[in-house]
């Protein structure tokens, strides 16, 4: 294995939508604050985007976009190296490697392919779709990360990386770090605001009040908050609960949290004298237009330069890819692929 100085962190995030604050709390928040702890990689995910329909032209928009936003939300592209999945290939061959020692039942079991294939037929699923987490832990693996900071929807796929790793390690040899979640504290699984029993996907398209998006500007975004579900309490309470009833109130309070970075007893103080739900949505709308606003002007000032991110990108893949095919050399060698060899 791989001799490294600091520990190693890798995340990303598929390019299938607009990014959602859930994207925002659940990873990019914490990365930008964890990034200079560890020696950190950060991939726009291209190649699992794929694995449900999509549009060519807005994959490459969006695999621009989601690179822009990972550095308009604090990603130092000088302290972490930001690069796109599809442009280091080892991530598909190892991905290969790892299929091969991956049961199937292992997949079939995964909750997000279920809910995703749900009661699709099998002749319009990909293969990609049930494949996603074999290709995850691919993308984890190939850079011996120690921790991989994801939302609480992740906690399963990163649970089957740590198996994968460990089954490869166990048949052909110590190979793999096998890596820990990084979960928040607050608002690991952030909520529909149109359907608080549901998670905040980017894909989602079913309404206009599901999600705000990292890029909404602010009278959309408090058109969305103001209108999110809440409860028919006669007493309105303002409190965190586990309760189904309650879920709407507690995802706006778990944003709250999440985002001015104060525990649950301050949240609930700073709420003491609320006046229903209308003050809480308020605060809600105030705290997310205050952390969108310098997010979206960095955003613009990024994309207006022709070409900046594009080079970035390019830069990340080399710095990427040296990691990567040391590692993918390790796990071919100790699968036992031969090596190609010319007679001198
Ligand atoms: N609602 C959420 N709350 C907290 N964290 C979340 N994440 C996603 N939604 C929430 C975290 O964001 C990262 C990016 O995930 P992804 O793009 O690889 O796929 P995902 O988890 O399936 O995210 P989406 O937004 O739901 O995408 P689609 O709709 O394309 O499937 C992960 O770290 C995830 O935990």
């Amino acid at each position: 294995m791989s001799d490294k100085k600091r520990k190693r962190v890798l995340s990303g995030v598929q390019p299938s939508g607009d990014l959602t604050i859930g994207n925002y709390i659940g990873a990019l928040k914490q990365w930008a604050r964890e990034q200079h702890k560890y020696e950190s990689y950060f991939c726009v995910v291209d190649l699992h985007a794929v694995t449900v329909p999509h549009d060519p032209g807005e994959l490459r928009a969006k695999t621009r976009e989601v690179a822009a936003l990972y550095l308009a939300c604090g990603i130092d592209p000088q302290a972490s190296t930001v690069f796109v999945q599809s442009h280091v290939p080892a991530h598909s061959e190892l991905a290969w490697l790892l299929n091969c020692v991956t049961p199937i039942g292992w997949l079939e079991r995964m909750t997000q392919y279920k809910e995703k294939s749900g009661k699709r037929d099998k002749e319009s699923i990909s293969t990609g779709l049930l494949d996603y987490p074999v290709l995850m832990a691919a993308d984890i693996l190939l850079y011996q990360a120690d921790v991989v900071p994801v939302g609480d929807d992740q906690r399963q796929h990163l649970e089957l990386t740590r198996d994968i790793a460990q089954r490869f390690n166990r048949l052909f040899g110590e190979t793999f770090t096998v890596p820990e979640a990084m979960i928040p504290p607050a608002g690991a699984r952030v909520k529909g605001l149109d359907d608080p029993l549901a998670k905040m996907s980017k894909s989602y398209t079913g309404s206009d009040y599901h999600a705000v998006y990292l890029l909404d500007p602010p009278n959309r975004v408090k058109k969305k908050i103001m209108r999110a579900v809440t409860d028919t309490d006669p007493e309105r309470k303002i409190i965190f609960s586990d309760d189904p009833e309650k879920a709407g109130v507690n995802n706006l309070l778990e944003i709250f949290a999440a985002l001015t970075d104060m525990d649950r007893e301050a949240v609930l103080a700073h709420f003491a004298n609320a006046r229903g739900y209308g003050d809480l949505k308020k605060a809600v709308v105030e705290v997310v237009n205050e952390t969108l606003a310098p997010i979206q002007q960095r955003f613009h000032e990024l994309t207006s330069e022709a070409g900046y991110i594009d080079e970035l990108l390019a830069e990340g893949a080399e710095r990427a890819a040296a990691i990567a095919n040391e590692t993918l050399a390790l796990a071919r060698e100790n699968m036992g692929f031969l090596k190609p060899h010319r007679r001198l």
